[in-house]
Formats: C-alpha cells, structure tokens, sequence
C-alpha cells in the first residue's frame, strides 16, 4: 500500500491576505505527522507533502501526483483550507480514479455528512482522532474488508453515506510514536516575531489533548478529557529536537497545559532535571484560571519564557455570553503575576462577540492596552462548525455565509465577505475594528521601542518589524473616522 499524506496547498496570502502575509505563522501540521508515524510503526510506506509550506500551486500538486502513484491518499482540512482541500481533491480523481481519498481534520469531523455531501471526489471522512482510523483503513483497504467495520468514519455506500459509531479518544497517547518530523521539510516551517526569541524555528511538541472547558467559539476535536503524553516520553522527543534539529526553541502545545497542576509541575521538573532548559526555552497557550504562582515560578525555571492567555474581550457581559468562564479581575491579577516572574505574555482578543456594540469593542481594545501584554492579537469572531456559537448564530438566522473559505479571522485584512456580523453592526464597521485594534495597540512608543529592541537579533528581523510598523501606518487614515 502506497500512503501519502496531504496539507492542501493554502498560501499565507489566502490566510492572512496581501498584507499581512509577510507576518504569519506556518507550522508543521502534526496530525499527518503523528498519523504518519503511527503508520510507520506499523509497516506501511507514507509520504507527507506539505503543499502549503513548499508553496505549490494546483499545477504543480498535479505534476507531482502524475509523477508517483498511490493507493490511498489522505487530506488534512481545516474550514479555512476548504477549497484547497476541494481543489487538489479534484486533482486527485483526475489524476488517478482509483486512489481512495480519505479527509480528516475539523472541518470534516464537524460536518462529515455535509462535506461528503458537497465533495463528490471524497470517499472517507475521519472523524476525530485519526490514527487507528487511518490505519484501520488502509487495512481494511488491503485485505478488501469492511468498512461498517470502522469505528469514527464516513464514507459512501451505494448512493448513502453511511456515519459509523463514534471512535472513542485514545487514552494512552504514548501508543502514538514521536510525529515523523524526518517526513517533513522541518527548516521551512517558521512562526511569528511575536511568539519567538531567536530564529523562527520553533517546532510544536504536543504534550496533550482535550481540555473540559466549553468557550464556546472553540472546537474540541480532542473532546473533553485532559490527556497527557507521559513525562518520559515529552523528555525523548524535546532531546531529539535538540539533537537532531539543533532546535533552541519548542511551543509546548495542549488545549490547556496547566489544567492538571501535578502533571505540569512534573514535567518542568523533568526539564530541569535532565538540563534541557540550558539548551531549549518554549513558549505555551494557557487559561487565566488554571495558572497561579507556584506554576509560574516553575515554568520560569524550566525555560518557559512566554505564555500566550486567551482573554478574548474586555467587557464581563460579553465573556459570560461565550462561556469563558473567567472574570476580568482574575485576567489582570495573572498578567500581573506572569510579568512578576518575568515570562513574556502574547494575549488574544476576540472583536465582533454575539451582541458586541461599538462602544464595548473598544472597551476591549483600551483593556488589552491597560493590560500590556507583550502582544496583543486581535481576531474577528468566526462562527466555526460544530461549536456552540455555530449552532447559536445558525439557529437565530445571523450566519451570512456558507463559503467556507470566508471563515477566517483575518478577515478585515481580506477582501472577502465576514460570515457573521452581529446585530447592529455593519462588515465594514467590523473590518475597520481589526485594522485600528493592532493600530492603536502598536502606535505607543513603549510597544514600539519593544519591538524595536527585539528587532535588533538580526536583520531580516528588523526589516520585518519595519515593514509591519509601516503596514499599521497605512490605515492611519481611516482610524480618525472611526
Ligand atoms: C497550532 C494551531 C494552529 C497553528 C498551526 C496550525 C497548522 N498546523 O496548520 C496556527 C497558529 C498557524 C493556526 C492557524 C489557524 N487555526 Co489553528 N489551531 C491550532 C491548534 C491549537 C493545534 C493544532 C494541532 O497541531 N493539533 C494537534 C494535531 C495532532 O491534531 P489535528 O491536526 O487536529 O489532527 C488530528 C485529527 O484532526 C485527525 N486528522 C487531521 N487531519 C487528518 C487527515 C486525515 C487523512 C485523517 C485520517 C485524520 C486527520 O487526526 C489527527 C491525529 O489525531 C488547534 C486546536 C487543537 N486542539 O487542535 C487550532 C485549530 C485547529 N485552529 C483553528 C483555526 C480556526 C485556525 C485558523 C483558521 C484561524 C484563522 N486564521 O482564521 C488558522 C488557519 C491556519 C491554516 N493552516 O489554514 C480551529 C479549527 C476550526 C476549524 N473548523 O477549522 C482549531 C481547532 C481551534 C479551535 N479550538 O477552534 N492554528
Ligand atoms: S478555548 Fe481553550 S479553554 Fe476554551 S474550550 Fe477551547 S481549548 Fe478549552
């Protein structure tokens, strides 16, 4: 059985538009690279083509698969990666008919029937966890077998598409292997200014999955229980990123790595304990509420020298609207405590919340400021399938669009439409929002001189920093009518 595994091509500029693109991050896309591994261990030859890091264009996708031949190839699909799934799908069954085409990712595990529905080149959807699925159907391939067998797919029977019984969450998630890295073109993956410190390499090391919180704009593939890679295991594969990558930086990635205090505190432990924190420091996403200053004081010591804290608005009412489950205060009382310990903080807002008006999205944009994070990013609020906030805006008839491509959270720096714009406010209004958000949290001297100081590790930093500084002056224009 020949596999290859699939990131469809989806350019910066289609991500971030003509602006912004410069400023993205792109990184490894570590459910083909865990699939692949669990693959490897088990006898089978995989590829990863990775589309969208080489750049290719659907020509060239094409050149490639006339070139090599496979029996089954998988594609990753986030919503935003729709038509560059849809397109190299189509390529695919052009290419090659007989090759079974297998989707995975959130998109299709939100809307497996759908998908199959509107995708007539697409024979399997994996929904959640992929890598005893994936493997259960390359099996089920080779050996001609069953495939109402198949725990956590859907596929097509006849002219039915057939949903088979859900696939529980693995719960030793050391029974996946380390994620085939060797498969991937590592040294052109790179992340943002904001979310590095020295070079842009930063590989993504997943410590864990799930998280039991409801937020209710997020989709938990990983459903709702907390599970952790062993302490061992993390250890392995972050000497393996120094010793093999020469990596110096890892973002240590779970939905919530602080939600279990023990297992965090161990594994910083372990980092002490084996010196990886002399060679390596990292980065990780947290909640305001899971963290205090037992956990900080650690953290700093094992290397951790930023935190990014999702604080989403700064307006009470509207953090209740979305099941955020913290309180204002407690945000600034953490951001004080992660600058006591001096771990740099990146925070992430949320503009354009169900029921948001003008006045509030600027209360959130002079609370980001009184909190001083390091960084600040501002995203408008994008309905995506199979959250709560899917359901809440499809059912009260607000969603404007199915183009999936429009899903992004970019979208004041692209030219396409917004698919959700809250009552009483207009597309425009909100695009506008986005652009003067970053304006007036960048246009202060001290975020300034900040930068300023970070861009002087290396010239392409710098011209970077200089050219984002000149970008938000652009919009200068606008920001006084708003
Ligand atoms: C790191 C991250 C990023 C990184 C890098 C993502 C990447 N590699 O492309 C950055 C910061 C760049 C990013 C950007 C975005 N992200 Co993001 N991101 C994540 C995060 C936190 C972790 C992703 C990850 O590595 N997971 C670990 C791996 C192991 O899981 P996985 O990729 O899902 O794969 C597993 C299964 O899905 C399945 N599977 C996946 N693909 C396939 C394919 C086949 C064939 C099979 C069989 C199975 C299968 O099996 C895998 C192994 O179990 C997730 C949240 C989360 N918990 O997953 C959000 C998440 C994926 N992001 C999300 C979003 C919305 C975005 C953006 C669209 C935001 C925007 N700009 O508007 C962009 C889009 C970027 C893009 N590539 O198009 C949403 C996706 C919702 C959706 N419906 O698409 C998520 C789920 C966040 C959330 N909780 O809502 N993101
Ligand atoms: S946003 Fe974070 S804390 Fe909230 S449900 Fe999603 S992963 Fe959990």
């Amino acid at each position: 059985m020949k596999i290859l595994l699939v990131n469809p091509p989806l350019s910066l500029e289609e991500r971030y538009g003509s602006k912004m693109k410069k400023f993205g991050a792109i990184s490894e896309p570590m459910g083909l690279a865990y699939i692949a591994s669990f693959l490897e261990k088990k006898q089978y030859n995989v590829k990863i083509l990775d589309a969208a890091v080489l750049g290719m264009s659907l020509k060239d996708m094409e050149q490639f698969l006339k070139d090599d031949c496979f029996d089954i190839i998988g594609i990753t699909m986030l919503t935003t990666a729709y038509s560059a799934a849809l397109n190299t799908l189509r390529i695919v069954k052009k290419v090659s008919p007989h090759t079974v085409a297998v989707c995975g990712g959130p998109h299709p595990t939100a809307l497996p029937k759908e998908t199959l529905e509107e995708i007539r080149d697409l024979d399997i959807i994996c929904i959640g966890e992929g890598e005893y699925t994936m493997y259960e159907i390359v099996k089920t391939l080779e050996n001609n077998g069953d495939f109402t067998k198949i725990k956590g797919i859907a596929f097509r029977q006849d002219d039915k598409i057939v949903i088979n019984a859900p696939r529980p969450y693995e719960k030793e998630l050391d029974s996946f292997p380390i994620p085939a890295r060797h498969l991937l073109p590592v040294n052109k993956y790179s992340l943002t200014t904001s979310r590095t410190s020295g070079g842009r390499y930063c590989p993504t090391v997943i410590v864990a999955r799930g998280c039991p919180f409801k937020c209710a704009f997020c989709f938990r593939i990983f459903g709702s229980t907390f599970r952790h890679h062993s302490i061992e295991r993390i250890i392995e594969e972050l000497k393996l990123l120094v010793d093999k990558y020469q990596a110096s930086q890892v973002n240590l990635e779970a939905d919530t790595i602080s939600l279990n205090k023990r297992f965090l505190i161990s594994l910083c432990d372990a980092i002490i304990s084996n010196k990886i924190n002399k060679k390596i420091k990292w980065t990780c996403e947290s909640r305001i509420d899971t963290i205090d200053e037992d956990i900080l004081k650690k953290m700093k010591e094992a290397g951790c020298w930023q935190i990014s804290y999702g604080v989403e608005s700064g307006v009470q009412r509207l953090l209740d609207i979305i099941q955020k489950g913290i309180r204002l205060e407690q945000v600034e009382r953490i951001f004080k405590l992660t600058k006591k310990h001096r771990i740099s903080i990146r925070s992430f807002f949320m503009l354009g919340l169900p029921t948001e008006t003008r006045e509030e999205s600027h209360q959130t944009i002079e609370f980001a400021k009184k909190l001083d994070a390091d960084w600040a990013q501002f995203t408008l609020t994008v309905p995506y399938p199979g959250t709560h906030l899917y359901s809440l805006v499809k059912n009260s008839g607000d969603l404007k669009s199915k183009n999936w491509d429009e899903y992004n959270t970019w979208g004041g720096w692209k030219e396409e439409r917004l698919p959700y714009v809250t009552g009483g406010r207009t597309e425009e209004e909100l695009r506008e929002l986005q652009k003067i958000a970053f304006y007036r949290y960048c246009m202060r001297p001290k975020i300034f001189f900040r930068f300023l100081r970070k861009s002087l590790s290396s010239f392409p930093e710098f011209r970077k920093i200089l050219s984002g500084f000149l970008t938000l002056l652009t919009i200068k224009e606008k920001r006084q009518r708003l």
